[in-house]
């Protein structure tokens, strides 16, 4: 029996403003990955200090709330297996410069404070994430007819 895990991703404003939500969310589906729950949103000041609550004091932290509510945003609970981890390969290391060729940083993106896309960094938080940004009654399982040919 496969585990499967749900993890948080979003596309920043920079990846809506530079038409890159089809390339990027492409790119999860691409590999395998289900989606469980996505919506377009303006992110509130009070979203944005709470999702990023863990960086408050950091002398980015003020530009990167000014930044994640400067324009729309795709909000996303991706599942499969391992996703968590699976997703954040995709994403790349969090400064663009060193991210692995490949993933959507690496290949999309050039500085820290413009990395196009978020993903929950582990268990714990991926789960207060999922639960910060959606309702339950957001979140569909769903039979996917590839399911069979991706997963073992
Ligand atoms: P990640 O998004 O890879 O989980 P993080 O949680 O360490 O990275 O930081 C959250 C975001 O804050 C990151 O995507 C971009 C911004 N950030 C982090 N370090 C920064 C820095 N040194 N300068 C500017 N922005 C930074
Ligand atoms: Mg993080």
């Amino acid at each position: 029996m496969t585990t499967l895990e749900r993890t948080f991703f979003m596309i920043k404003p920079d990846g809506v403003q530079r038409g890159l939500i089809g390339e990027i969310l492409g790119r999860l589906e691409r590999r395998g990955l289900k989606f469980v729950g996505m919506k377009f949103m303006q992110v509130s000041r009070e979203l944005a200090e709470e999702h990023y609550a863990v960086h408050k004091g950091k002398p980015f932290y003020a530009g990167l709330i000014e930044y994640i509510i400067s324009a729309p945003v795709v909000a996303c609970v991706v599942e499969g297996p391992n996703a968590i981890a699976v997703v954040r390969q995709t994403v790349g290391a969090t400064r663009p410069h060193e991210a692995a060729p490949g993933s959507i940083r690496a290949d999309l993106a050039v500085m820290v404070g413009r990395n196009l896309v978020h993903a929950s960094d582990g268990p714990e938080t991926a789960q207060t994430e999922i639960g910060l940004w959606f309702r339950p009654d957001e979140l569909t399982s769903w039979d996917r007819a590839a399911d069979r040919w991706i997963l073992e």
